[in-house]
This record gives structure tokens, C-alpha cells and sequence, in this order.
């Protein structure tokens, strides 16, 4: 009896494999080792380089001396191992030469489940016995045929314009349609697809449906948003498509070709976040609707790191998407890069090995091998719920762009490109000559492509042209508008009725009786809520539960993600409460009745595809309120593309809104250089808000991009998160969160502050000053948590003189709120900026010119905080201490 048994494992479940087979037949046993042989081993002999500058390499274990094994050697059925019925060697040989040596090949030896090892196996190696349909023939050439004439389309039309044709690997086309038909075959709805530059217009434009005549309008140099929208727009490899494809037998799906930035991979775990808020969103809601397809250069897949953050999430509770499609476009070359500059590993597609993934390899000069294994893997998709990566290996016909040239750098592939013949043409010869398809059709179809373009192009003539509808703010996002100026909810109402509030915050420390809550944190969390409630008051994270619960109780969902999130990197949120006997987790917010849902989200250590996948969470519906909380605030700095290329500029670029929410711990409280700073500077030198040398009221009531914030009460806070989706249009908002104020003693808010009628405040006034102003002489305005530290100063030292003004909202900057505190303390002569970050960090670089320049009375505003800086503060608690001192005094010696 031979045997094999394993055990596949892991964190999901645990299976028991038991292979047996019914003979002792040495032979077989040799057959199978030469089996495994080729599975394991053939892709390094395989065809699958169409320039053939691969190294292929026959291993020796696919020798049949190795295993005792000759031609002629009669031998038992080989059933039980290869789905085969043969009677000699020899054709095993065949077999599996074709199967794992020609023009596709596998990588499958590195999955761990035996199940799934054995499911592909079998599906892939009976690939070669699959005929394929003349129909389906003639559907494959048209797809190539589309492409190539839209390629040469543009080429004639527009020769000097940059469009990263996809010439050389046109059999994208022809995997993108068998994976769109497969889908919906299996009875998905929506692919979810996010790509880069290579073949996008020929996606776009000829499968994906964007209006031609629209397109050629962009390439012209033209605004992509019709008269009445307002956007900054991109370039057209960035530009997407949302539509409706369907196909000859009836069947449907709706593909979303997504926006992506130059940032290569960035997009990736965009398409997967908005794949998993569509899936929340399905009435299955079991993520069975939606399938997200990511295609890949193969450069860029192998070198840029969000790739591998973004599989590390595929698997993870609460970013799974039930398994993604990843097909490499890969033209062996990136800008100039050749592979062997370009990674370590052999494939680019062996970064599927990190999470296990089946990795299929094909030469793109087969397409029907191209359409079938890309039905394959929406088949694996469907069935095993995992990632699956297709490596479709050709060529790039011209330079990385059309009028680069790449022979400077690489002769002798571009010689050997040079002499090729194309793709479409050489599939259109096979079929052809099979007799499917006649000369004098491929030459009706190719004109009536040309004819259907040139009709377009004359559409885009500016006599003709009439903008196609724009698609933002439709389906989920109907009734939002696009917001023209800030002032549209300076007094938003935010409160929620104070008996509910308090509801929630007793409901959100409330557990079963059966549930065991450790008793320290019962004590200093539970009780210590319901305490304080007793004098109506709420502390930061009181507040943060009343504001996700109301919302909850309003119908919004809320998602909350970033590492340790559920218990909150201070201890101090517990939206998660572990029993101790059990480990069971428990969501109080969860159990309120509310018909919104709390999502908490404990990811995994990335900051770059998670900060990413939550705003693609956040494209998809506006009735999601999504967060993200780095663990420290400068942790952000290593998802830098995701605020950059997305959160900052998305709404002018794309017409596409966010709400996200960034927490973002923030305060000099001696944590050192790493904890201390999330960098304000930055984010308001990305803040549009307005131009700070104008003084014309229109142009400081200007649109925002985001808006910043760095609130010192829980009140305020509260606010800000529900006028999140209060407002009738979406924003991100990025706060400066608090680290010692959690827990400060003087930091509690009235539920009060809460009540209907009460709105966030963009600035607040000082309460000990504010009923006696006229003994006002020096105004300090700061923001956050430095207040505190200031009003015990004042009160230590009974300083009777100075008001201190806090900004809770930095940008879009309250001008006119401003005004009224200085217009308030109008005895005032001296004003000044506190701050405890250093000279070239925080609001000052911000606010400076806005003081100095719109007011006549802070024309002259003093500085006073930390010297500039190296680093954002010292990593000795010495000096610190001495720096907070020093601030303290020079804050009220000016
Ligand atoms: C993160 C990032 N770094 C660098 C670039 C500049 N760049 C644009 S395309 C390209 C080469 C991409 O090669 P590959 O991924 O193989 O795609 P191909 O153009 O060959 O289809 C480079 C380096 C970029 N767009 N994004
Ligand atoms: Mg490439």
C-alpha cells in the first residue's frame, strides 16, 4: 500500500488528507515520483516565453532513467494519479510535457492544501484536452483584432501621445473577457478592477465600455467633466469606467474599472477595500456578488512592496474578499528595467507564493491557452474563496511609452520584437487556416473597428461634441451634491438627543450575564463610564462610543480599522470586550439595536494597503462612516502614497468622495522623536483651502479638499465624527488625536455639548475669559492639547491678562470665527502662537500667513514654541521636561 498522507493547516481549518492508492506496483509509485516531477519542475522547461529569452532548463527529474522508467515500459492504470487512461509511458510523457512544458505551466507544489493541490492538478492538466468552441474562437480573435485596432488607432491619430499601448500582450484583452463572462456565469455581479497604465485605454475604451467619442475628446487635451462639474481632472491612463457588460448568451456583469494614481500597485488595495464595502452591501451579504480582478506589470508586482502588504490581507477576517484574480501583464521589461535588474526570484508572479496562491504561467502567444486558464481561476476563485495569479508573459511592442525608444538600451530584444509578427495577426492565420474564419471576414471586422472609431473621433470634432452623462454622485450616492464652499456647514447641527446619548454610552460598556469582563478594566473602563455619566459627563472615549452609536442608531454603518483598534493603542476604547474565561469577544455597540453596523477591525502592521484599502472601503457608499487609526500618528508617514495620491486630491481629480477618517495620536508628552508627531505641517501643506494673500470673502469661503483638526474636548470630537456623514456631501477628515488628553483630568465634556442644537466649533473661546474681556492685553491662540498645559500656567502663575484662544479646526481655517476673538478682546495689543511642536513642524507654517496677512491686529504674531528641529522632539526626558518649562514661561512672557 502506498500512502500519502498530510495535514493541511491552518488558522481557518484543519484537514485531513488520506491519499491512498490501491496498488503496491512499483511502477506506479515511479510514475507518480515522475508526475511529481513535472508538477513541480516542468515550468522550468516550459514554452513560455514568446521571445525566448528565458532560460529554460530541463531538470533532471524529469528524466525517466531517474525513476527506472522507459518508453516501452507496460504499465498499470495511471488513473489514480493523472487523469489519464493510457497504456505506455510514453504518453504519460506526452501528457505532461503538454500539460507543464509547453505553452502554459503551473506552480502549484507550494499550496499547503492537499485538497486544493489535488482540485488544480487535475483541472489544469486536463486543460490541453479542452476543446474550445469556434465561437469561442472567433470571440477570441475579435477581442485581440479590438485591441490591435485601437492600438493603431491612436497611433495614427495621435502619434506623440502616450498611451502605453498594449501591443505584444493584446491576450489581456481575451483574459479580461473570459474572466468577465466566467463571472457572470458563476453568478457574480460586479468585478471590481484595479490596474495600471499598460493596455488600460484598450480596456477602457473597447471591453469596458468608456464613451470613444469622450476619450479621443480627453486626448485632445480637453477637460473629461462636462461644463457644470467642477474638478482638476487627470490624465487619461488614470481615468476609469463604471458599466454594464453583457454578453451573447444574456448573461451580465457590471465591471468598475477604478481610478489609480502613477503610483504603481497603490490601487490594489483600493480595488480590495471597495470589493469588500460592495460585498457588505450585497443582499447575499456574503460576499459571493463581487469579485475584484487586479492586473499587475510585471515590474511593478515584483518590486513594490504594498503588493505583498496587500495579499498578506487577503486571507485576514476583516479584509477578506473571498479571493482575488491577479493577472501580470507582463512584457518582460519595466521602463527599461530587464528581469534580471528587476527581482530575485525567476517569475514575477512567485510573490503568490508568499500567501500560498496558485500561480499559472502562459505564453501570451496562445490566447486559447490565455482564455481557458482564465476561466480556470475564476473557477478556483468561486470555489476555494482564495487569490489565484495568472502570469501572461509577451512583449511591449514599442518603448515603456510610444515615443521612447528602446533600443538605446535594449538592441536585441527590440531586434527580435522588431521582426515579430503580432498576436492578433498570427492567431488570425491559425484560425484561418482552420478553416473557422475567413480572410474576408478578419478584414470586415477590422474596418467595421476602424469605421466604429473614426465615427467616434468625429464626435470629439468641437462642432460635434456633447458630453456623455457624468457618472459620480449616482446609484448610492444620489441625493449628495458636490460641496462648493465651506461654509456650508460652519453651524452643521451634530447633536443627538442627550437621553439616547446616554443610552448608548450605558449600552456601550453593557455585557450578557454570562460574559466575564476582566475586573480591572470592569473598574477603570465600565464603571468609570457610568460614574462619570452620573455628573453627565463623557470623557474622549465616551464621547467616541456616543458618536459611533448615534450614527449606528441613525442607520450609518461604521468601520473602524488599523492595528489593535478594538481595544485602542491607549487601552481606552474597548469597542471589542474579550471574556476571560473563553476569549469570546463580545461588541456592546453591536447589541444595542441599532440598525447600522459597527465593523472593528484589528488589522494586521501595514499601514500603506490598509490606510489604502479603507479609503477604497470608503468610495463605495456614502452610508459608511470609515476609520483608520495609526497607533501613533507618525506612523502614517509609511502610507504617505495613500494621503497623497487618494485622500488629498481624489475628489479633484476623479469627482470621487470620501469620508474617511484619519485618527492620528498626536502631543510632546516625552514619548521621543517617533511618537510624538503625525506631522501637521504636512497635511496642511496638502490643504487647497484657499490663498493665504487674499483677502476677498469669496475666495476664503473656498471649496476644501479635507479638512484638518486637532480637537481638544470629547465634545468636539463627537461632533466631528457625525457632521462626517451628517453633511449632504463627503470629505475626508484627518484628526491630530489625543494621547494624554484620554485621560486628563480636565478633559471631560458635557453631554450637554451633544444635545441637538450644538455643532462642531471650529474655534474655541476661552471659558475663563470669555465674560470678562475688555482685561484681555495678550491673546494666544494655540490648538489641542497644549491648552491645558497653558490654562494651568495662567492659573499657577494668576496671569489675569491673557486669553487663550483654541483652533480646533485648522483647515479649512476659521477666518471668521478668528475674527470674532480678536474682535472680542478688543483691548488686546499682543498676540502669539503657542505651539509645543518645533518651529518647522505643526500649524505655525500654516496659520503664520493667515494671521500675518488677514487680520490687521495679528499682523505682527509671535511665534513661541520649540526651536526648529532634526527630529520632532527630543528622546531625552530631561531635556524635554526642561523644553515643556521653557514653553511654558515664554508663553506668557511676550
Ligand atoms: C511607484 C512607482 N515608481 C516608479 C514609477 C515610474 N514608472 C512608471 S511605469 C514604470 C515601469 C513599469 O514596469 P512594469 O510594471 O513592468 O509595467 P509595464 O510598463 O512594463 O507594463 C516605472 C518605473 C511609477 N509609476 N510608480
Ligand atoms: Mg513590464
Amino acid at each position: 500500500m502506498i500512502g500519502l498522507r498530510s495535514v493541511i493547516k491552518n488558522s481557518k481549518t484543519t484537514v485531513n488528507v488520506v491519499r491512498s492508492y490501491s496498488t503496491n506496483n512499483s511502477t506506479l509509485l515511479n510514475i507518480s515520483r515522475l508526475v511529481d516531477g513535472y508538477r513541480n519542475h516542468g515550468h522550468l522547461a516550459a514554452n513560455i516565453d514568446p521571445l525566448a529569452r528565458m532560460e529554460r532548463v530541463r531538470s533532471e527529474l524529469l528524466n525517466l532513467d531517474r525513476y527506472n522508467l522507459n518508453k516501452d515500459l507496460e504499465i498499470p492504470s495511471v488513473k489514480e494519479i493523472i487523469k489519464l487512461d493510457v497504456d505506455t509511458i510514453d504518453e504519460v510523457v506526452q501528457f505532461l510535457e503538454k500539460a507543464y512544458c509547453d505553452d502554459v505551466t503551473a506552480q502549484f507544489s507550494h499550496i499547503e492544501s492537499v485538497e486544493e493541490k489535488e482540485w488544480l492538478y487535475e483541472k489544469f492538466e486536463s486543460i490541453q484536452n479542452e476543446t474550445i468552441s469556434n465561437e469561442s474562437k472567433v470571440e477570441i480573435l475579435k477581442n485581440l483584432i479590438k485591441s490591435e485596432v485601437f492600438d493603431h488607432f491612436m497611433q495614427k491619430k495621435f502619434p506623440t501621445f502616450k498611451r502605453y499601448g498594449l501591443e505584444g500582450n493584446e491576450s489581456m484583452m481575451v483574459s479580461c473577457d473570459a474572466i468577465f463572462k466566467e463571472s457572470a456565469k458563476s453568478q457574480l455581479k460586479n468585478v471590481v478592477i484595479g490596474m495600471p497604465h499598460r493596455g488600460r485605454l484598450n480596456l477602457l475604451v473597447q471591453m469596458c465600455k468608456y464613451p470613444a467619442k469622450d476619450f479621443f475628446w480627453k486626448v485632445k487635451g480637453n477637460s473629461e467633466f462636462d461644463e457644470n462639474t467642477i474638478g482638476l481632472g487627470d490624465v487619461t491612463s488614470h481615468i476609469a469606467v463604471s458599466s454594464d457588460l453583457e454578453f451573447n448568451n444574456g448573461e451580465k456583469v457590471h465591471v468598475s474599472l477604478i481610478h489609480n494614481p502613477s503610483h504603481l500597485e497603490a490601487v490594489d488595495p483600493v480595488a480590495a477595500g471597495k470589493t469588500r464595502a460592495k460585498q457588505f452591501y450585497e443582499a447575499s451579504n456574503g460576499g459571493s456578488e463581487s469579485l475584484c480582478l487586479m492586473l499587475h506589470g510585471d515590474a511593478a508586482v515584483a518590486g513594490q512592496g504594498v503588493v505583498t502588504e496587500t495579499l498578506q490581507l487577503s486571507q485576514l477576517p476583516g479584509f477578506t474578499i473571498g479571493g482575488c484574480i491577479h493577472v501580470v501583464v507582463n512584457n518582460q521589461i519595466g521602463f527599461t528595467t530587464i528581469p534580471s535588474n528587476g527581482r530575485t526570484n525567476r517569475y514575477s508572479s512567485d510573490i503568490g507564493k508568499y500567501i500560498g496562491a496558485p500561480i499559472i504561467i502562459v505564453n501570451s502567444q496562445s490566447p486559447e491557452q490565455v482564455e481557458k486558464v482564465s476561466r480556470l481561476a475564476v473557477e478556483y476563485r468561486q470555489r476555494f474563496k482564495k487569490d489565484i495569479v495568472i502570469d501572461l508573459i509577451g512583449w511591449r511592442k514599442f518603448g515603456h511609452n510610444e515615443v521612447d525608444e528602446p533600443a538605446f538600451t535594449q538592441p536585441t530584444m527590440y531586434d527580435n520584437i522588431r521582426r515579430r509578427q503580432s498576436i492578433p495577426q498570427r492567431y488570425a492565420t491559425k484560425i484561418i487556416s482552420e478553416g473557422i474564419y475567413s480572410e474576408a471576414e478578419l478584414a470586415s471586422f477590422t474596418q467595421a473597428e476602424k469605421d466604429a472609431l473614426e465615427a467616434q473621433f468625429q464626435l470629439a470634432q468641437p462642432e460635434n461634441f456633447k458630453y456623455s452623462p457624468m457618472d459620480h454622485l449616482q446609484g448610492k450616492w444620489s441625493g449628495l451634491i458636490q460641496s462648493k464652499t465651506i461654509q456650508n456647514d460652519a453651524k452643521l447641527d451634530t447633536g443627538y438627543n442627550v437621553k439616547e446619548l446616554e443610552q448608548i454610552a450605558q449600552d456601550s460598556v453593557k455585557v450578557p450575564a454570562d460574559f466575564s469582563v476582566h475586573q480591572r478594566l470592569n473598574r477603570s473602563f465600565g464603571n468609570a463610564r457610568l460614574d462619570k455619566l452620573k455628573s453627565n459627563l463623557a470623557d474622549w472615549a465616551t464621547a467616541e462610543s456616543m458618536a459611533v452609536g448615534s450614527l449606528m442608531k441613525q442607520g450609518y454603518n461604521v468601520r473602524i480599522s488599523g492595528q489593535d483598534v478594538g481595544r485602542g493603542t491607549f487601552s481606552q476604547r474597548h469597542f471589542n470586550l474579550h471574556d476571560q474565561a473563553t476569549d469570546r469577544v463580545y461588541q456592546p455597540l453591536n447589541n444595542m439595536g441599532a440598525s447600522g453596523k459597527l465593523e472593528v477591525v484589528n488589522s494586521n502592521l501595514s499601514e500603506f494597503a490598509v490606510l489604502c484599502y479603507e479609503y477604497g472601503y470608503s468610495l463605495e457608499s456614502p452610508k459608511t462612516l470609515p476609520i483608520w487609526e495609526a497607533q501613533f500618528g507618525d506612523f502614517v508617514n509609511t502610507a504617505q502614497v495613500a494621503v497623497d495620491q487618494f485622500i488629498s486630491g481624489s475628489e479633484a481629480k476623479w469627482l470621487r468622495q470620501s469620508s474617511i477618517v484619519l485618527l492620528l495620536p498626536h502631543g510632546y508628552d516625552g514619548a521621543g522623536p517617533e511618537h510624538s508627531s503625525c506631522r501637521i505641517e504636512r497635511f496642511l501643506q496638502l490643504s487647497d483651502t484657499e490663498a493665504v494673500n487674499v483677502r476677498d470673502e469669496e475666495l476664503v469661503n473656498k471649496e476644501t479638499n479635507f479638512y484638518f483638526i486637532n480637537p481638544s474636548t470629547p465634545a468636539n470630537y463627537f461632533h466631528a465624527l457625525r457632521r462626517q456623514m451628517i453633511r449632504n456631501y463627503r470629505k475626508p477628515l484627518i484628526v491630530a488625536g489625543p494621547k494624554v488628553l484620554l485621560r486628563h483630568p480636565a478633559c471631560f465634556s458635557p453631554i450637554e455639548d451633544m444635545a441637538p442644537g450644538t455643532h462642531f466649533e471650529t474655534v474655541l473661546s476661552d471659558p475663563d475669559t470669555v465674560s470678562n474681556p475688555s482685561a484681555i492685553k495678550r491673546v494666544i491662540f494655540c490648538s489641542g492639547k497644549i491648552f491645558y498645559d497653558l490654562q494651568e500656567e495662567r492659573k499657577a502663575k494668576n496671569i489675569q491678562d491673557v486669553a487663550i484662544v483654541r483652533l480646533e479646526q485648522i483647515a479649512p481655517f476659521p477666518y471668521e470665527r478668528v475674527q470674532e476673538e480678536i474682535n472680542r478682546y478688543s483691548n488686546a495689543t499682543k498676540f502669539a502662537w503657542v505651539q509645543e511642536e518645533q518651529q518647522n513642524s505643526g500649524a505655525w507654517s500654516f496659520v503664520e500667513p493667515r494671521f500675518k496677512q488677514r487680520f490687521d491686529q495679528t499682523s505682527n504674531i509671535k511665534y513661541i514654541g520649540r526651536p526648529p528641529l532634526a527630529a520632532p522632539a527630543t528622546g531625552i526626558s530631561t531635556i524635554h521636561k526642561k523644553e515643556t518649562a521653557k514653553l511654558l514661561v515664554d508663553a506668557f512672557s511676550f
